[in-house]
């Protein structure tokens, strides 16, 4: 527009100023980030992939998503913050250092590009994607039931009307299917895979697909636990934590399930801040709290990962 303004980590971005935000971070950092585009939306947009990390071969990996759902702001915002908080402190906190040194992390800023934009020029409550689907004037497949996990089984629907949209099939959508291949293409060197939505503060681990649990619910259930006790600690938020089905409702398709039978075994979903006093229209007053407090959880999940 004729009016923009530039990047801030404590504000809100528009998709040109986080897209521009992906160019800047890597130029700036060219040691530390690498960016590359795994794949285009269904209007065209460029999904972009930041690799964070020192340079060195066969190193672990984390793989970090944010924006699945359009109105979510909070999450990309954290990305972001992850980003800037990883190449900022590099060098100079040995944690971070050595986090770097040993492995990469995948930060995938927004996966859901064309349901972002229209989020801030068009409806501000908008979920899903953007595509136009057959046999109706409805538009959008939620992306988070969209992934091959017992897809449209439960807690999904088969209406493209609604908020919940399976899609077509699993993997319908350009922005599933572009990540999906990703994971798969690098599947070797992954060991985590993080999603981060909102709200509700909460930290949860599969399955959403059914109330079945999965055979690394020990040590998951024991590794959320630890992880959100951190998070507390800054400013003394509360999250719960456990299998999405029994912890916050049960859902087939989430992109949490297909990753952890895909055989990722530490694959969390984080919903972030609040517990709907605000809800996706977080004020931008309280992203710093929470982006550093997730940090926390985020911190104690890779230490975690790299030590196992
Ligand atoms: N919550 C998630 C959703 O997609 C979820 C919860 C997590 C479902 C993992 C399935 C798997 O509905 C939000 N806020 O989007
Ligand atoms: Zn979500």
């Amino acid at each position: 527009g004729v009016y923009t303004t530039g990047h801030s980590y404590e504000k809100y971005n528009d998709w040109e100023t986080i897209e521009a935000w992906t160019q800047q971070i890597t130029s700036e950092n060219p040691d530390l980030v690498s960016r590359s585009v795994i794949g285009t939306t269904f209007s065209g947009n460029n999904i972009y992939l930041l690799k964070v990390g020192t340079s060195g071969s066969n190193k672990p990996a984390i793989f970090m998503d944010c924006g699945f759902h359009a109105r979510e702001w909070i999450s990309p915002a954290f990305c972001q913050w992850f980003v800037r908080e990883a190449v900022g402190t590099y060098g100079s906190e040995s944690h971070m250092t050595e986090l770097l040194d040993k492995l990469d992390f995948y930060v995938l800023p927004v996966l859901n590009i064309d349901g972002y934009i229209y989020t801030w020029t068009k409806n501000r409550m908008w979920r899903k994607t953007r595509s136009t689907n057959a046999g109706t004037t409805c538009i959008g497949t939620d992306p988070n039931r969209n992934f091959d996990a017992r897809w449209c089984s439960m807690g999904a629907s088969q209406n493209p009307c609604d908020e919940t949209y399976c899609g077509s099939a699993a993997e319908s959508e350009k922005e599933t299917k572009a990540l999906a291949d990703f994971i798969r293409d690098n599947l070797s060197s992954i060991k985590a895979y993080l999603t981060i939505h909102s709200y509700s503060q909460m930290m949860l681990y599969p399955y959403s697909y059914g109330y079945v649990l999965p055979k690394d619910n020990k040590e998951l259930n024991a590794l959320a636990k630890a992880a959100v006790e951190e998070l507390a600690t800054l400013h003394g938020t509360k999250y719960t934590y456990g299998p999405g089905a029994s912890t916050i409702y049960p859902a087939a398709g989430g992109s949490d399930d297909w990753a952890y039978d895909l055989g990722i075994k530490y694959s969390f979903t984080f919903e972030l801040r609040d517990k709907g006093r605000y809800g996706f229209a977080l004020p931008e007053s309280q992203i710093q709290a929470t982006c550093e407090e997730t940090m926390l959880a985020i911190n104690h999940v890779t230490s975690y990962v790299l030590e196992h």
